[in-house]
C-alpha cells in the first residue's frame, strides 16, 4: 500500500467543541452555502469591509485568464491597515508585540505604528521613490520590514521583500529584473546566535544593480556588539535609517490607489532557472488577506495572533503583515531560531505574551516533535484557540501531535493551502464549522471555486487528480512581472482550450466526504521545510561550478524536511570527485541561492540517466534517492547507467 492510500484510510474526525463554535464568526455552512450560490456577492461584501476612497463600479471583470476586481474603486492599503484603528479603541492597542533572537522585546502600538509608517513613507520620497517605482526589502524579522511594507504601500511604491537567508546573487537577480531604485536593509539581524551580515551581502549584491540609486539601513544591532562599522557606509549612496527619518515631516498623505494597482513583486520558484516575479494589486489582494485572517482563525479584537513565517515569503506578507493589520490584531513578531537559546523558545513566547492564535509548518511541527513534548510541557500555552498550518502537507502523525501536545486536544487545527500565487488561503477548514481529518486541508474557503481534475480536464468526483480552480478570487496573481506569456503559460495553459482553469502545480485526492488532501507538487518544483525550490535553480548554481560538467536534481523524501534535495553530478575531464569537492559544490549552491537551497546528496556520475532524445530521466533519480526499485527503464538510451548509479548511491548511504 503506497503512502497516499494509507492516508485516505485516515477516518478519525474532530468537530470543533460546542463551546468553540458558540463564540465563533462562523459556526455553521451558511458562508459556505450562500458564497457557493453567489462568489461575487461574498467578496463584495468582504470588500465593503475595507475602507474605500472611491467605491467600486464592478466586482469583477473575467475575460480568461484576465480578472480584475472592484474596478473603479480606490483605497490605500496603509490607511487600512493602519490608520482606520487609531480613530477608536484600537488607537492604544498592541499592533505588533516583537521579540529580538538575543531577547530584546518591543511593543508597538497602532499610534506608534502609524507614527513610524508616515516617517518612512517621508523617508522614502526623499529619496526620490514615487508611486510605481519598486523599493526592495531584504530585512530581519524586525518591525521596521513591516513598516517598510506599509510605507511603500502608502506611498504606492511597489515593494518586493527578498528573504534575509537568500544569497547576494539572488537578491541582485530580484533587484534587476524588476528594476528597484531604492534598497531597504539592515546591518545585520540575529539567527542562532550568529550574525548575519545583510548589509555587507547587500553591498556584494549592489555592485551589479544598476537601477539602485539609495539604500536604506536599519541599526538593527545597537543593542550588543553593534555600531556603525559593521556596515559600511557609501557616502550618498547609503543613509541611516534612525538619522534620515529626524530629517523628515512626520505627516505622509496616503496615495490614492486604483483597486488594480500593484501592491507588491513576490518571487517565487517555479519549473525553470529563474524565479518569478508574482504580482498582486490592491483592492482584492488585501480584500482576500483581511477576510481569510478572519474567518480561518476565527480572529477577534481580544486575540494575540503568532504566525512564525518570515516576511520574506508570501505567509510573511499575507498573515504576518497585511491580513492581520487590517484587521486591527494584535501580532506577535519573533526573530530568530525556534531552538535557540533552548528548545522550548517557541512555547515561551506563547507563554509570555498569551499567543491564542498559533500559525506556523509542518516542518517545524516535526522538529518540535522530534524534540519532545517536555520542551512544551514547560510552559503554560492555555491560552491557545487555534493552531494552524502552512506549506505542505502535514502528515497525520504530526497534525495528531499538534492537536494533542501544543493544543491539549483543546484547539482546532486549520491545515490551509494556498500559495504564493493564490495571495491568500483556498482550501482551508472553518474552526467553527468543519469537522477536521489529520492530512485533509477539507474544503475550499466560501467563495472559492477548487476541484479535481483529469488531464481532459474531466471532474473526478472521489479519487486522484490534478488541483483545479475554477472561479477567480480577488487576491490571485495578476500576471508575472516582465513576462505575461509566462503566467498564460504557467498557470492557464493545463488544460487545452480552457483558459479559464487555473493549474496550481499541485496534486491531490477527494475522499468520500468531497474532503481534499493535497499530495504536494506534480512539476519540478521541491517543497523543503516548507519553501519552494526549483530543481533547475540548484541545477543552474551546481553547474555555474567550474567542475561540473552537467547536474541532475530531484528531492527526496526527509523526515523533518518533508524534501531534502539529492544532486547527481557529472565532472568535467581534469577534475576527480572527492568528498571535499563534494562539500564545495554543497557550499557553492548556499552561496549561489542561499543555505535553504544546500544539497542533503550529492552523488558523483560518469554519466545521467536519459531518454534516447536526450532527457533526463528525473523519476529515476528519484527512485535511487528514495531507494525504491527502479520504474520503467525501458526508454532510458543506456539502461546500465542508471544500475551503475543505484549501486554507487546505495554504497555512500
Ligand atoms: C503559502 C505557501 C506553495 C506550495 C503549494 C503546495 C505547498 C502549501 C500546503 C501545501 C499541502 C498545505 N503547500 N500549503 N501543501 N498542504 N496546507 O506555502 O506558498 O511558498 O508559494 O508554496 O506549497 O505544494 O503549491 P508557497
Amino acid at each position: 500500500m503506497n503512502d497516499i492510500d494509507v492516508l485516505l484510510q485516515e477516518t478519525r474526525s474532530f468537530p470543533p467543541s460546542a463551546e468553540f463554535k458558540a463564540k465563533a464568526h462562523v459556526h455553521d455552512s451558511r458562508l459556505h452555502d450562500d458564497a457557493g450560490m453567489a462568489p461575487h456577492a461574498f467578496w463584495a461584501r468582504e470588500a465593503a469591509t475595507l475602507d474605500w476612497m472611491k467605491p467600486w463600479e464592478t466586482v469583477c471583470e473575467w475575460t480568461p485568464p484576465r480578472a480584475k476586481w472592484f474596478t473603479g474603486g480606490t483605497l490605500n492599503v496603509s490607511v487600512n491597515c493602519v490608520d482606520r484603528h487609531i480613530h477608536g479603541p484600537r488607537r492604544n492597542k498592541a499592533a505588533l508585540i516583537w521579540e529580538g533572537e538575543p531577547g530584546d522585546r518591543r511593543t508597538w502600538t497602532y499610534w506608534d505604528l502609524y507614527r513610524e509608517v508616515n516617517l518612512a513613507a517621508n523617508m522614502l520620497k526623499r529619496l526620490g521613490v514615487t508611486k510605481g517605482d519598486r523599493v526592495a526589502i531584504y530585512m530581519p524579522m524586525i518591525v521596521e520590514s513591516v513598516i517598510a511594507m506599509l510605507a511603500c504601500a502608502r506611498i504606492g511604491a511597489i515593494h518586493t521583500v527578498v528573504f534575509g537567508g537568500f544569497s547576494p546573487d539572488s537578491l541582485r537577480d530580484r533587484i534587476n529584473d524588476c528594476g528597484c531604485k531604492v534598497l531597504i536593509t539592515a546591518d545585520g539581524g540575529y539567527r542562532r546566535g550568529q550574525t548575519v551580515p545583510l548589509k555587507r551581502n547587500a553591498d556584494e549584491a549592489l555592485k551589479e544593480c544598476p537601477t539602485i540609486e539609495h539604500v536604506l539601513v536599519v541599526m538593527r544591532r545597537r543593542s550588543g556588539v553593534g555600531d556603525e562599522t559593521f556596515a559600511e557606509m557609501q557616502e550618498g549612496r547609503d543613509h541611516w535609517w534612525h538619522r534620515l527619518k529626524r530629517q523628515v515631516p512626520k505627516y505622509c498623505e496616503p496615495e490614492e490607489m486604483d483597486a488594480e494597482d500593484v501592491l507588491f513583486i513576490l518571487y517565487t520558484s517555479g519549473t525553470t532557472g529563474k524565479p518569478k516575479g508574482i504580482v498582486h494589486t490592491t483592492g482584492g489582494y488585501l480584500t482576500g488577506a483581511a477576510a481569510t485572517t478572519k474567518y480561518v482563525f476565527d480572529l477577534k479584537d481580544e486575540d494575540v495572533y503568532w504566525c512564525t513565517a518570515d516576511i520574506g515569503w508570501i505567509t510573511g506578507h499575507t498573515y504576518l503583515t497585511y491580513g492581520p493589520l487590517a484587521n486591527g490584531a494584535t501580532c506577535v513578531m519573533y526573530e530568530g531560531a525556534p531552538d535557540w537559546p533552548d528548545k522550548d523558545r517557541f512555547w515561551q513566547i506563547c507563554e509570555r505574551y498569551g499567543v491564542t492564535v498559533f500559525y506556523t509548518a509542518p516542518t517545524a511541527i516535526r522538529a518540535f516533535m522530534k524534540w519532545g513534548a517536555p520542551f512544551v510541557e514547560k510552559h503554560d500555552l492555555s491560552q491557545l484557540r487555534v493552531l494552524g498550518s502552512v506549506g505542505e502537507p502535514i502528515n497525520p502523525e504530526a497534525w495528531m501531535w499538534y492537536h494533542k501536545v501544543i493544543g491539549k486536544e483543546r484547539c482546532p487545527i486549520v491545515d490551509t493551502w494556498w500559495q504564493t500565487e493564490t495571495g491568500s488561503i483556498m482550501i482551508t477548514p472553518l474552526p467553527g464549522v468543519t469537522s477536521t481529518k489529520p492530512g485533509s486541508a477539507t474544503t475550499p474557503f466560501p467563495g472559492i471555486k477548487a476541484t479535481l481534475l483529469d488531464s481532459q480536464a474531466n471532474e473526478i468526483a472521489v479519487g486522484g487528480g490534478l488541483l483545479a480552480i475554477t472561479h477567480p478570487w480577488p487576491s490571485m496573481l495578476r500576471t508575472i512581472w516582465g513576462d505575461d506569456q509566462r503566467y498564460v503559460d504557467t498557470y492557464f495553459s493545463k488544460w487545452e482550450g480552457r483558459p479559464d482553469l487555473y493549474f496550481p502545480g499541485d496534486g491531490a485526492k477527494r475522499d468520500d466526504d468531497g474532503f481534499l488532501w493535497i499530495l504536494g507538487r506534480v512539476d519540478d518544483v521541491l517543497n523543503v521545510a516548507g519553501h519552494r525550490i526549483g530543481t533547475m535553480e540548484v541545477e543552474s548554481a551546481l553547474v555555474d561550478h567550474p567542475a561540473v560538467a552537467e547536474a541532475a536534481v530531484v528531492g527526496k523524501s526527509h523526515d523533518l524536511k518533508g524534501q531534502a534535495i539529492a544532486a547527481f553530478v557529472t565532472l568535467r575531464a581534469g577534475f576527480t570527485q572527492s568528498g571535499s569537492l563534494r562539500d564545495e559544490l554543497r557550499e557553492h549552491v548556499a552561496l549561489k541561492i542561499g543555505a535553504l537551497a544546500r544539497p542533503d546528496d550529492i552523488l558523483f556520475s560518469a554519466d545521467l540517466p536519459k531518454t534516447r532524445s536526450g532527457k533526463i530521466m528525473r523519476r529515476l533519480l528519484r527512485d535511487i534517492a528514495e531507494g525504491r526499485a527502479l520504474g520503467d527503464t525501458t526508454t532510458l538510451a543506456d539502461p546500465s547507467v542508471v544500475a551503475s548509479l543505484k549501486d554507487q548511491y546505495e554504497a555512500q548511504e
